[in-house]
């Protein structure tokens, strides 16, 4: 069924061709539903976020009769905002991403039946979370931490939709070891293990909250035991809570390192460093979470110093990402002609919203790595912790890094999947542009606020007044208020190009007019272990490197969750809202 294009070392890998046109189309079908339902997501998400934005501009809309008969109150929108943005648009995205791509790139026949299974079950628990958040019952914010409690219905969707990406896991992995089978002696093609690492890291992370949900929140919200440990519960949180970020980001770098070369004319500097980069990820993404929680009681200051050194540490294979893309970008541009030590940008195509997305999600993501550091040294940390610097943060990451690649990634795979057209390129282009601006200016007013003492999660614009006025915020509070504008008419811009986009006819099966964008590579990996060099024989088996990950956890968290086990305390749940 499957033929192997011929290989030349250099040279843009060709998709395997999928001869059986009905599988082809399911697999393109159920990748389809996972992103739209992604999107969709995000568009109730992402209407909520410039109201808050207003909310830390001094603004107060929530009085409105609209908005009162839409929200309860602030909490419910922030929770909606947070959940649907950063849980649901995130894995729901990544898991159709990351399912077609090694489906792909490897050319396996995956069980359809299965990955439906799998993606109905995750949108059943995505609507059983829906229902308590909508109706004010589950108001606890994307984090939920206990004693705060909600409706046991949230925490069930939660698990399940939390357990099928776990399955999706399972499929992509059994697909790998599959192919490795069939092919012994193969190195795996780069993207294909770009995503078997991110899945197996995604398993490790996953851990932490799947056993704080199952077994502490589920029986303790459905009353079967009296109470609950709130430290307990949160350092499992953040185990999965750090490592998520990961999760968010290495989704992005499977795009910025195999696909924006070709987009750029440029290509992938060295394939055994990017491999290298995502088992750096592998091992060191998860044993890191305590950076959360330096103000927390009983957990030991040698423990939490050990994290911060590890947190450190994963800043190593970031900095590998920015420069190798970086000498892949100046590679396009110096062969397009560019010169100079920096004239060369000029010569990018700024113009191309399948470029410049992922390119400035790149920008933004320098900037939010360095705001990281900050964050997870423990004597900055209590400066910035549970400030508006933290919102500030993790909007120039995960709300830019990550979605405004995804938006990015949205304008060249839908039309591969359904054979449709990017209505308009400057529509697109323009969407693009004002996300990454109007950003930079929310990141701005955000972290300039956090700094002189504005609390986070907070609606500032209402309450104690009187506490907010000496402060000197006038001119963060006023970029902040702006910023909202500009990411409202943003995101207009870019569902209306999404949805004109879906809702065009179909006009081929995509495979030619817009095939997966592959880059040629400088340096390849080889296909045959037996002449690969030493690093890409150490990244092949990935299995025993996921054990070592595992192992690695472990070591990190056995022995903090152990004492904290030991002083275990129990208390019965609380309703604030
Ligand atoms: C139109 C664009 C957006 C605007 C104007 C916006 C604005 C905001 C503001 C002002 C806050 C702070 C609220 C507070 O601390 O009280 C916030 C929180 C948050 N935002 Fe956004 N946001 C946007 C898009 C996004 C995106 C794309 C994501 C992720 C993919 C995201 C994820 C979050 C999360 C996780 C929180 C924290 C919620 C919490 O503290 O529980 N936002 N947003
Ligand atoms: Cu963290």
């Amino acid at each position: 069924m499957i033929t192997s294009p011929l290989y030349s070392p250099h040279a843009a890998r060709e998709t395997p061709v999928i001869s059986d046109a009905a599988y082809l189309a399911s697999l393109k079908k159920v990748t389809q539903y996972y992103i739209v339902t992604a999107f969709l997501a995000l568009l109730i998400g992402v209407l909520i976020g410039p109201l808050q934005a207003l909310n830390y501009g001094g603004i107060n809309v929530y009085d409105t009769p609209i908005l009162k008969a839409l929200l309860k109150s602030y909490y419910q929108g922030l929770s909606l905002h947070g959940v649907l943005n950063a849980l649901v648009f995130t894995q729901f995205f990544i898991s159709g991403w990351m399912l077609y791509l090694p489906a792909r790139d490897l050319g396996m026949r995956i069980n359809m039946k299965f990955a439906w299974f799998t993606y109905l079950l995750m949108t059943a628990g995505l609507l059983l979370a829906a229902v308590p958040l909508l109706t004010n019952n589950a108001t606890l914010l994307y984090t939920f931490y206990p004693p705060m409690e909600g409706s046991p219905l949230f925490y069930i969707g939660a698990a399940v939709m939390v357990g099928s990406s776990l399955l999706v896991v399972g499929q992509v992995v059994a697909m790998w070891v599959a192919w490795k089978r069939a092919n012994p002696g193969r190195v795996t093609p780069l993207v294909a293990f770009m995503c078997v690492a991110t899945w197996m890291m995604w398993a490790v992370a996953a851990l932490g909250i799947v056993i704080e949900v199952v077994f502490l929140l589920i029986p303790w919200s459905l009353g079967w035991v009296g109470g609950v440990d709130p430290l307990i519960s949160k350092t499992l949180f953040w185990w999965t809570g750090h490592a998520i970020v990961y999760f968010w980001v290495l989704p992005a770098y499977i795009a910025w390192y195999a696909f924006l070369p070709h987009h750029a004319g440029g290509r992938i500097v060295s394939e055994p460093l990017v491999r290298l980069t995502f088992v750096m990820f592998l091992l060191n993404s998860t044993p890191v979470g305590l950076h959360h929680q330096y103000a927390d009681p009983n957990i030991s200051v040698a423990w939490k110093t050990m994290h911060m050194f590890l947190t450190f540490l994963v800043a190593i294979p970031s900095l590998l990402t920015a420069f190798s893309v970086g000498a892949a970008l100046e590679d396009a541009a110096r062969a397009r002609g560019g010169r100079g030590l920096f004239g060369w940008m000029l010569r990018l195509p700024w113009g191309k919203p399948t470029f410049s997305a992922p390119v400035l999600a790149m920008v933004s993501f320098i900037l939010g790595g360095a705001g990281g550091i900050v964050n997870a040294s423990s004597a900055f940390a209590p400066v910035v912790h549970n400030t508006a610097w933290i919102p500030g943060h993790f909007h120039i990451t995960v709300g830019t890094a990550t979605t405004l690649t995804f938006m990015g990634i949205s304008l060249w795979l839908i039309p591969h999947l359904t054979g449709k057209r990017m209505p308009s390129v400057r529509l697109a282009s323009a969407a693009v542009w004002t996300w990454f601006v109007g950003m930079m200016v929310f990141a701005l007013g955000m972290h300039w606020q956090g700094l002189v003492g504005v609390p986070r999660r907070a609606l500032v614009s209402a309450t104690a007044q009187s506490v907010y006025r000496d402060m000197p915020i006038q001119i963060p509070q006023m970029l902040t208020a702006i910023s909202g504008m500009i990411l409202l008419v943003s995101a207009l811009l870019y569902f209306y190009v999404l949805f004109r986009m879906l809702l065009s006819r179909r006009l081929d099966d995509g495979e030619a007019a817009s095939p997966l964008p592959y880059s040629e590579v400088i340096s390849p990996a080889g296909q045959h272990l037996a002449g690969a060099s030493a690093l890409v024989r150490f990244t092949e088996p990935l299995l025993a490197l996921w054990g070592v990950a595992l192992l690695l956890v472990l070591l990190m968290y056995g022995p903090v969750l152990a004492r904290l086990a030991a002083n275990a305390e129990l208390v019965p749940g609380w309703r604030l809202y």
